[in-house]
């Protein structure tokens, strides 16, 4: 999979080098190419922000900077999907990683300021498809941190790029609930034990108490998911 990034913040993106998503760049599982959105302006100060029309608060992004961002990167782009990450947008599950998972070309525009001209959004969509997508109810200062999480989540469901597929199998929000919980050696600890079940070496119980917990703890901190 390609993955394009745009930021003025590029630095922000150096991390996606280490750990599972460093490896699986190093071999070819993904393919990410981090931009600096000024790189794309022609005045001195490389400017990509300005005051919004009809006034208010805070800057706005500037569309020409992102506009040739956009051509750049479209010039030899595979039916890109164009993400930008916005506490405005449609919020990001799991369910949207793995479909994004299935795509060849991700573009994440991460915005700054109050946010991105409207127009940028319009433009893109004459280049590919367009989603604002969001993290969940809070406010981050930009888009930067956002992508990370979404790369991180789409990323390690491209094939390959998680060395035991069966890891991704049983994980919270797989089967629409949470996980359950874990233990390893020893099987004492500080007066803490691992529950009996666990070690009884039956697997049809230890399934059955693995899935109990699923549900308690789902309906305990999330009962919102146990209602769809
Ligand atoms: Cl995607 N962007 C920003 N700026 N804030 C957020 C977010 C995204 N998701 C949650 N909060």
């Amino acid at each position: 999979m390609r993955i394009d990034v745009v930021s003025i913040f590029p630095s922000f993106f150096d991390v996606l080098e280490v750990s599972l998503l460093g490896r699986a760049r190093g071999n070819g599982l993904l393919d990410i190419r981090v931009h600096d959105l000024r790189d794309h302006t022609h005045d001195r100060h490389r400017t990509v922000d300005d005051t919004p029309y009809g006034g208010g608060a805070g800057m706005v992004m500037k569309p020409e900077p992102w506009g040739e961002a956009i051509d750049a990167i479209a010039a030899d782009a595979d039916d890109p999907v164009f993400i930008f990450p916005s506490p405005a947008g449609e919020v990001f599950t799991q369910a949207t990683a793995r479909e994004l998972a299935q795509e060849r070309h991700l573009v994440f525009g991460c915005g700054r300021y109050e946010g991105i001209d409207e127009r940028v959004f319009s433009y893109a969509a004459t280049r590919g498809r367009v989603r604002l997508m969001s993290l969940g109810d809070y406010v981050l200062n930009g888009g930067e941190v956002a992508a990370m999480a979404m790369i991180e989540a789409v990323g390690r469901l491209v094939p390959g790029v998680v060395g035991n597929p069966e890891s991704l199998v049983e994980e919270s929000h797989e089967a629409g609930l949470l996980e359950y919980p874990s233990y390893t050696k020893p099987a004492s600890w500080r007066g803490y034990d691992v529950p009996d079940v666990l070690l009884s070496g039956h697997h049809g119980r230890v399934s059955q108490w693995r899935h109990d917990q699923q549900v308690e703890r789902t309906r305990e901190r999330r009962p919102d998911l146990l209602a769809d």
